[in-house]
């Protein structure tokens, strides 16, 4: 495989190499499931082709480097283990030598996970537990590999169904591909363990794992996470000083503590907490800091089953991949990612002070539809904040106080100011707006039809 003359065959926006040199020019799809076929020989490459025949090159500059470890904020970082040849036990945290293979572990699980300072806090969801690591999340652990690598996905399940793995967006083998019912006829059964087939992912990027076993359910219930491809080296100028993952996620349960519903009813519908890394923004334990120069990236995973506009404030934020592959870089104040896609942004810290990012979507800034104290943003909101810049407030640990006051209810902070239910009344359709105090299992307390300033309160009629 040739290399392409970066200057003939490349728009100007394609400059970035995300690509890692070893493993530019490499094997093809048939032979890569037998091994990484990295040639050190092409490590001063500057383009090429994957066995897919994407493209890549890097005019980047500066010296060639090792790329920032991205953090998942909430979430667990976890390298694998690495499984090698010969008696060499090299350091999982760096790009594995020939004849090893990056194994990730994974156990499909359900448990609690605290989500929400308010109006509820935890709920039972499914999620991944990664060997070695100290407890299961949704996301799952991030999992990070490196160009060129072989890697390999073993699950257990622990779940009460059947499951299996899906890895999106890297090019496995079909073999490797974890569909129910299609490319694994026989999904993995409750208690069992399975490995999946060795490959090498086609290119470098932003990618996922995810359960593809009744979908509908398993994903929305927690069963995914991110998976990093990182290059084995980058040029300086385009290496990250911070680089965070961010899975986008939706989730809706009954009461304190129950089961997330993905398609329930009730409280479970109609107000989701919108999240990102599994937290909504007042329970996200604070801002992600950076400095004044900074280059920032971020890498989207949108795991829930609606589209977000995720938006930045203060700065320009500049697109750079989608799915792993470059585009051209747009400068955005609003980038819509849709289920399933993988983005990354990238921004320059050059206006000091506490920034939000957040989905546009009004009430995916909230919790149901409450905002957190003094009106501030949450669900699906996270904190960029500059170092020297002054503090943030403390965690938003309650919701906005009502603009008006129930004078049935002795106290008012309790009035689930948004959980407004239409519902049938007994007496055919109509929209009755029932109250509901917040908080787990307790009842209606508050029923009347339409709703009207307070001391106003009227009643519609047909
Ligand atoms: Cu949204």
């Amino acid at each position: 495989m040739s290399l392409i003359p970066v200057s003939r065959k490349r728009p100007v926006w394609f400059h970035r190499l995300r690509m890692s040199p070893a493993i530019v020019g490499a094997g093809t799809a048939a032979n890569s499931t037998a091994g990484p076929a990295i040639s050190s020989s092409n490590a001063a490459a500057v383009g090429g082709q994957d066995q897919f025949g994407t493209e890549y090159e890097n005019t980047g500059t500066g010296p060639m480097v090792a790329p920032t470890i991205p953090t998942t904020p909430s979430v667990s970082t976890y390298f694998g283990q690495l499984m090698c040849t010969n008696a060499q036990q090299p350091d999982p945290q760096q790009p594995a030598p020939d004849g090893c293979t990056r194994v990730f572990t994974l156990t499909a699980v359900q448990f609690t996970q605290p989500i929400a300072n308010f109006p509820m806090k935890t709920a039972t969801v499914w999620g991944y537990q990664g060997e070695g690591l100290p407890a299961p999340s949704t996301p799952g652990p991030t999992l990070i590999s490196y160009g060129g690598e072989r890697v390999q996905i073993r699950e257990t399940n622990k779940l009460p169904e059947p499951s299996t793995i899906h890895v999106h967006g890297l090019h496995q083998p079909n073999d490797a591909d974890g569909v129910a019912g299609i490319s694994q006829p026989t999904p993995i059964a409750v208690d069992q363990t399975f490995s999946y087939p060795a490959f090498v992912p086609g290119h470098v990027g932003t990618f996922s794992y995810h359960s593809h076993f009744d979908g509908a359910v398993q994903e929305q219930r927690g069963l995914d996470g991110m998976w990093d491809v990182l290059p084995r080296q980058e040029h300086q100028s385009v290496k990250a000083d911070v680089d965070v993952n961010m899975t986008l996620q939706i989730f809706g349960w009954e009461k304190e503590g129950s089961l997330v519903q993905p398609f329930g009813t009730g409280v479970a519908k109609q107000f989701p907490f919108d999240t990102i890394n599994g937290k909504t923004g007042d329970a996200s334990g604070g801002p992600i800091t950076i400095k004044q120069g900074d280059r920032v990236r971020i890498r989207i995973y949108n795991a829930s089953q609606q589209t977000h506009a995720m938006h930045l404030h203060g700065h320009d934020e500049v697109v750079v991949s989608k799915n792993g592959h470059a585009v051209p870089q747009v400068r955005e104040t609003i980038q819509t990612v849709n289920p399933g896609d993988f983005y990354e942004l990238e921004f320059t810290a050059n206006n000091p002070g506490s920034w939000i990012f957040h989905c546009h979507f009004p009430h995916h800034t909230a919790n149901g539809m409450n905002s957190g104290y003094n009106g501030a943003p949450v669900g699906m909101t996270r904190i960029f904040h500059y170092q020297g810049a002054p503090d943030v407030p403390p965690p938003i640990l309650q919701r906005r106080p009502l603009h008006v006051q129930d004078p049935q209810l002795s106290h008012p902070h309790t009035l689930h100011r948004s959980t407004i239910i239409y519902r049938n009344s007994p007496k055919g359709r109509r929209g009755r707006t029932v109250r509901r105090r917040s908080g787990p299992g307790v009842p209606l307390v508050v029923s009347r039809s339409g709703r009207g300033p307070r001391g106003g309160v009227r009643r519609r009629r047909r």
